[in-house]
């Protein structure tokens, strides 16, 4: 019915049972400006890589899943203008048209699992958008993560989203939710959101262990960790709150909705902080990248 192609580095990782990292690509083509897109992918790559674990960057091309992008599919894909963003509502529909698309996190968890992969680091997930009450934009993000089990290791939530509310809809689903290394939630560029998060670890073995525990149990869906962005990148709380508010007021006003808020907000303070939180953003995939690969590595070590 479907076809999955693997890139090389990804099939000979599974051949030898060495640990994968699974990569959205909606980062990529929606979340970043080209060229830096395509230069953090690479190096997001090579972060995965050394240390110890092989990176499955996942889109649809031309109607085909694939787990893991060559080099000229990556580059690509990052200058390929008005690229779907495929979430599980869209992913089927993608690959049975035979459309080229970029997974979000939803859709990557979908297509790691398929492939075996139980890790995935990003950058920021998804989740409940401020006047959702009225809006009812919720991302499918959250849902997935109650139903797919990938660990997804992301620096917290973008202060764009309320994050309050994302916290409250994540345990209603039951999704544990994990500051890495500090008491507090985090808020994507920023190391602190106010929040606690629901739990805290402080060691990659400590996350595979609760990863495999729920499996045991025999508990859907995943885990999602919230590591904080490095210090030397973070933009405080403050410095943003008037930039986030700013781009809101803009996405209101010029009528942005659904699918388009996301991609539309980070542009707009991509440009407002004169690109310092394009810096940011490298930083912490970067770091998540590194803590993903030491999950996928724990997991593969331990003899459950
Ligand atoms: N948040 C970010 N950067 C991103 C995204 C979210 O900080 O690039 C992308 C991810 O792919 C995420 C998707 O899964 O946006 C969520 O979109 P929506 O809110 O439309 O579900
Ligand atoms: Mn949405």
């Amino acid at each position: 019915m479907y076809e999955i192609i693997y890139s090389s580095e990804v099939r000979a990782a599974q051949a030898d049972s060495k640990p994968s990292v699974a990569l959205e690509s909606t980062i990529i083509t929606h979340g970043m400006p080209f060229p830096q897109n395509v230069e953090t992918a690479q190096l997001v790559e090579a972060e995965v890589r050394s240390h110890g674990a092989t990176p499955a960057t996942i889109a649809v091309l031309n109607g085909t899943l694939h787990i893991g992008l060559e080099q000229c599919e990556l580059e690509a894909l990052a200058k390929t203008q008005g690229v779907a963003k495929l979430s599980r509502a869209d992913l089927a529909a993608c690959m049975a048209t035979g459309g080229t698309g970029a997974t979000t996190v939803a859709a990557t968890m979908i297509a790691a699992h398929l492939a075996g992969i139980s890790v995935f680091a990003t950058g920021g997930i998804g989740g409940v958008h401020q006047g959702a009450e009225l809006s009812f934009d919720v991302s499918a993000d959250l849902q997935e993560l109650a139903q797919t089990p990938v660990t997804v290791v992301a620096a917290g939530a973008k202060a764009i989203l309320d994050i309050p509310k994302t916290l409250e809809v994540l345990e209603t689903l039951g999704v544990p939710v994990i500051g890495y290394g500090q008491p507090e939630f985090p808020a994507f560029w920023s190391r602190n959101s106010g929040l606690a998060a629901p739990l805290q670890m402080n060691t990659a073995g400590e996350i595979a262990k609760a990863h495999m525990m729920r499996a045991a149990l025999g508990l859907p869906g995943g885990q999602l960790v919230g590591n904080p962005v490095p210090k030397e990148a973070e933009i405080s709380r403050d410095a943003l709150a008037p930039i986030i508010e700013q781009a809101q007021g803009e996405a209101q006003a010029q009528g942005i909705s659904g699918k388009a808020v996301t991609p539309f907000l980070l542009a707009r303070i991509f440009e407002l902080t004169e690109g310092r939180s394009l810096a940011t953003n490298i930083a912490l995939v970067l770091n998540n990248a590194r803590l993903a690969a030491q999950i996928a590595g724990e997991l593969k070590a331990e003899d459950w």
